[in-house]
Order: C-alpha cells, then structure tokens, then sequence
C-alpha cells in the first residue's frame, strides 16, 4: 500500500480517526478501484459511478462534512480533505465525482434547502443511490457566471425554466440537478433542484475529451421546463449562494491535487532509481535530484497549506480568498510535477501504463474548472489591493 509523502511529520498533525479514514479509503481504493481506472480513461468510458457510488456511500465518502444528520456522515473538513487527496491520487474523476456530490449537490441542499429536501434527498446521495450534478457554468458564460443567461419565471405555483448548462460533471447521467437561473421578475440568481425525466429538461453526454477521460461529463437543456415551488432552494438568494458552494468544492481540489502530486512524485521516484543511462541510475545525476527535490518541497508547502485551510473550515473562519490560494497553489504545483514526473520517465512517460500522463491531461481540466488560476489569481488581487480587475469598462 502507498505509505504516503511525509517529510515533515504532517501525520501527526491529524486525529486518530482522519489517518484511519485516509487509510481505509486507500486501501479499499487500491484494491477496488486503482484497477478499473487505466481501461475507463484509455477507452474514454466512464467509471461506473452507479457502483462506485454506493461503495463510497458505505464508506462515509460522500457528504463527509455535512453535519450527521438527514443520514450523513458528520466527520469534519479535513477528513473531507482527505478522501479527496485520496480518490484524485488514483484519478481526477473520482475525485471530481466525490467533491461534486459533496460540495456542489448535497451542501446546496444541506445549506439552502427546505426541510422536505433535505429529507428526500440528503439520505440518498449520501449513500450513493442517486447521482447529483451542479449546472452553474454555460455556453456564453464560465468564469462569469453572473452574467448567466438561463432564466426562471414564476408561473402560479410553479417555476419555468429556459436555457443550457455545459460542462457540467456527472450532467449526463445525473438522477438530479442542483441548477441556477437568473429571475426574469427581480432579476436575482435562484437556484432550483431538477429531477432527471422531468419534462423540458434533457441530458446529453459530452465526449471526445482528452483529459478526464475515466468521468463523465454533460450538457443539460432546459426548455420551458416546470418545476414545482417546492423544487426552489428557498434560502438561496443571488450569486452568493452558488459561490458559496464552490468553496466547498474548491477546498477539496486544494487536497486532491496534492494526491496527484505524491504519485507522479513517487512513480518518478520509484522509476529514477531503477533505470539507468550512461552507466549509473538516473537518481545519480543531480539534474535528476533537482527535479524530485522540488516535487517534495512542493508538496510539502501544499500539504500545510491545505491542513490548516482544513482546520480554518473547521472553525469555520476560512474565507474565499484563502481557499482561491489554495486552489490555486496546489493545482499549479501538481500541473508542473506531472509534466516533470513525466519527463523523468522518458519515452515511458507517454504510456499509459504509468500514471503521470494521466495525471497530466486530468489537470488541465482541474486548473480550469472551479475556477481558473487566472481567475483565482484576479481574486487575490482584488483582496490585497481592493481593486477588482476582473471587468473593464469598454
Ligand atoms: P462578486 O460581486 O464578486 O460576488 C457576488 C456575491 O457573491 C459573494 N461571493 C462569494 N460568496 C461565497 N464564496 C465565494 N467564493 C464568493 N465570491 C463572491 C460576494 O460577496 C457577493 O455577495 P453579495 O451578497 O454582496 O451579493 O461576483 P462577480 O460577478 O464579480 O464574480 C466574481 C468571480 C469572478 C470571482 C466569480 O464569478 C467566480 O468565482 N467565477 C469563477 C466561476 C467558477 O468557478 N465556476 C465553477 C463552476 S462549477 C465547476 O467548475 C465544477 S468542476 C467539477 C469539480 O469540482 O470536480
Ligand atoms: P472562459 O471563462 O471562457 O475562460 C477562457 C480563458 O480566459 C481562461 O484562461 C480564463 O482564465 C481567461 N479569462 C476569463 N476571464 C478573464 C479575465 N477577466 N481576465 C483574464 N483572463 C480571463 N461547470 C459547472 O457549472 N459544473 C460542473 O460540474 C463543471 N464540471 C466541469 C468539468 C470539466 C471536466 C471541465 C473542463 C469544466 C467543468 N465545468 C463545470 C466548467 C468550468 O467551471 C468552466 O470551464 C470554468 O469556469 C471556465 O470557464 P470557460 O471554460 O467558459 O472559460
């Protein structure tokens, strides 16, 4: 089993039960998991999340920091973090799978539902009978989400809604949809709970990717579709609420990120010990040192940036600000010690019998989405200096 990159005793920052969860998903991920993920990615078809799922329901994977109630687990953020350092360090699409279900589906519900969804679907996605997927992001409109075109108009008792949500992880599969419109009457972000089936709403599979090739990821439509008042999240008001949900997300890619970083940086390892050019192996020659000496400093300086933004949403004094550094920073470490693990391993390095190039394609779509490192660095910017430079006046 992985025994983990620790150089600076970060094990002993955690509790009891965060290394024995960490340590029962690793192992349960390298027996059942790490074997299926090669195959999916090559083939592009899609883990089954419908199976998948379900393991990772019994394993409190789902959902982990959701307060134990409504049949969830109730461990706190770290944990979460955790398990996404886990999952993304066999791939990007488990991890995407679980930050999506967590983050993105159940804390919406769990933050801004009504009691009655709460109860209807928290207890379901926790144990992975249903799938969820979050639709924010739209043909015209990514890392401007406030400029949405989708819209929702108030019709009696009921809501109807028009427009197309793409990119959207797990969206065409999903049994539900946590999806956002902007209110053709007063004009605010709402945000509404669609069930797969219902009239007016389609699915379709986005394929042909050349990254996140082992998940799944689709476009929903929306047209004049009906949803009931009580599909309506009632305490989600603006663009704050979907923001908000991206933290959640957010926080555990800064984890996952440092999952991909620790196996391209052990595969390189592993591999620069054994091989050898001109007589000796490669981890001889200190051009060979440089590389592997700045992967674990790296990995490093994320892992304590990402324990004590855990212990931050914890006390529950994280801001936005400090999870887009985390975002950022690890993202851009891993993405570089990819590309590096790969180099190291030569004509090797493309195959996909090692890991790195898999990695490295599944980090392109990890630096955009959630937000890009261009847009997580116009955040920063904005709260150093108290100037948004995100739109120019034209
Ligand atoms: P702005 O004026 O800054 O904010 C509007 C309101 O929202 C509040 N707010 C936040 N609240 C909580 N958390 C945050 N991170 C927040 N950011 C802003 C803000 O205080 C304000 O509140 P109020 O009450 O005053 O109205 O809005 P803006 O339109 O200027 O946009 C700011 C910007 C660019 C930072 C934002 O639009 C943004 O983050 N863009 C990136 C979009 C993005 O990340 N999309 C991700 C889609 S989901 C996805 O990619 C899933 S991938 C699958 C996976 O995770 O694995
Ligand atoms: P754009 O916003 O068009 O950006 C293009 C380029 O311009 C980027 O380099 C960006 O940094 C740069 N840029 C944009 N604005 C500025 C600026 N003001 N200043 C300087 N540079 C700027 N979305 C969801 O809603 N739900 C999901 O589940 C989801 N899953 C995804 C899964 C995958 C595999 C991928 C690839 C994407 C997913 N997304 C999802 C969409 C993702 O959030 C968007 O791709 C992301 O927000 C960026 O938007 P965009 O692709 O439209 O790029």
């Amino acid at each position: 089993m992985f025994r983990g990159v620790d150089f600076y005793g970060i094990d002993e920052l955690l509790t009891d039960e965060e290394r024995l969860v960490r340590n029962s998903v690793r192992e349960f991920l390298e027996k059942e998991v790490e074997p299926l993920v090669v195959d999916a990615w090559h083939e592009e078809k899609p883990l089954n999340f419908r199976e998948l799922g379900k393991k990772f329901g019994e394993m409190g994977m789902l959902g982990a920091f959701i307060p134990e109630e409504y049949g969830c687990p109730g461990m706190n953020y770290t944990t979460f973090g955790l398990i996404c350092q886990e999952v993304e360090r066999v791939d990007s699409a488990l991890r995407s799978f679980v930050a999506v279900t967590s983050g993105l589906v159940m804390y919406p519900i769990w933050r801004y539902g009504s009691e009655e969804q709460k109860k209807e679907y928290l207890p379901k996605l926790a144990s992975g009978e249903i799938i969820g997927c979050f639709g924010l992001t739209e043909p015209n409109h990514g890392s401007d989400p406030g400029s949405m075109e989708m819209t929702c108009r108030k019709d009696g008792d009921e809501w109807v809604l028009n427009g197309t949500k793409t990119w959207i992880t797990e969206g065409d599969i999903a049994d539900i949809a946590v999806v956002w419109a902007r209110d053709v009457d007063d004009g605010k972000v709402k945000g509404f709970i669609v069930e797969k089936g219902t009239k007016g709403f389609t699915q379709q599979a986005i394929t042909k990717k050349g990254s996140m090739r082992a998940g799944g990821v689709g476009e929903l439509g929306f047209v004049n579709c009906r949803v009931p008042e009580e599909q309506r999240l009632p305490e989600a008001l603006g663009l704050r609420a979907p923001l908000s949900c991206l933290d959640q997300a957010r926080y555990g890619i800064s984890w996952g990120a440092i999952g991909i970083a620790m196996d391209c940086y052990e595969t390189a390892l592993n591999y620069v010990k054994e091989r050898e050019q001109f007589g000796a192996p490669l981890a001889s020659y200190q051009l060979v040192q440089e590389k592997l000496v700045y992967m674990l400093i790296e990995i490093t300086k994320a892992q304590l940036v990402s324990w004590r933004l855990g212990r931050l949403m914890d006390e529950g004094k994280a801001t936005p600000e400090q999870i887009s550094l985390a975002k950022k920073n690890n993202v851009k470490v891993a993405r570089e010690i990819a590309r590096m693990a790969r180099e190291l391993l030569g004509a090797n390095g493309i195959s996909l019998d090692y890991s790195p190039i898999r990695h490295m394609a599944n980090i392109e779509s990890v630096y955009t989405y959630e937000g890009t490192d261009d847009i997580h660095t116009l955040i920063l910017g904005r709260a150093i200096t108290g100037i948004q430079a995100f739109r120019r006046e034209l």
